[in-house]
């Protein structure tokens, strides 16, 4: 009760965050879209066994937006382009997926990783164990 109350009493301040928030609405809702998106592994084991040859990274699309995956090295020199894997389920999910091995051979190190979906950014880190 004592949070409706307040809720009630700074009603000025709340009607200015609806305000804010129906212009952060895209923004909002952006933001939901990326939540399940995730890296699946961050450990990359390029030797063909099958298990984290390639890093994959699983994007929440369900409006079907342009999405593009690139591989940076910490130089912030471009690596590579990952393409999405035409042969995963499908969802609401794009699958992008970079291997090491394919193109100019990346060397064992460290890589961050930039998936662009419409307008959001996704970025983090990578580990490529030769
Ligand atoms: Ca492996």
């Amino acid at each position: 009760m004592k949070t409706r109350e307040r809720l009630i009493k700074g009603s000025g301040g709340a009607a200015i965050s609806l305000a804010a928030a129906l212009l952060l609405a895209p923004a909002l809702m952006a933001a939901v879209t990326v939540g399940s998106s995730r890296a699946l592994n961050r450990l990359v084991t390029p030797n063909g066994d099958s298990r984290n040859d390639t890093f994959m990274f699983k994007c929440h699309n369900p409006s079907e937006l342009l999405v593009r995956g690139e591989i940076f090295d910490l130089k912030g020199r471009k690596v590579a382009d990952m393409v999405r894997d035409m042969s995963a389920p499908i969802d609401d999910f794009y699958y992008m997926e970079w291997d090491p091995n394919l193109g100019l051979r990346a060397a064992g190190g460290v890589y961050i990783y930039q998936i662009t979906a419409g307008e959001t950014v996704l970025k983090g880190t990578i580990v490529v164990v030769r």
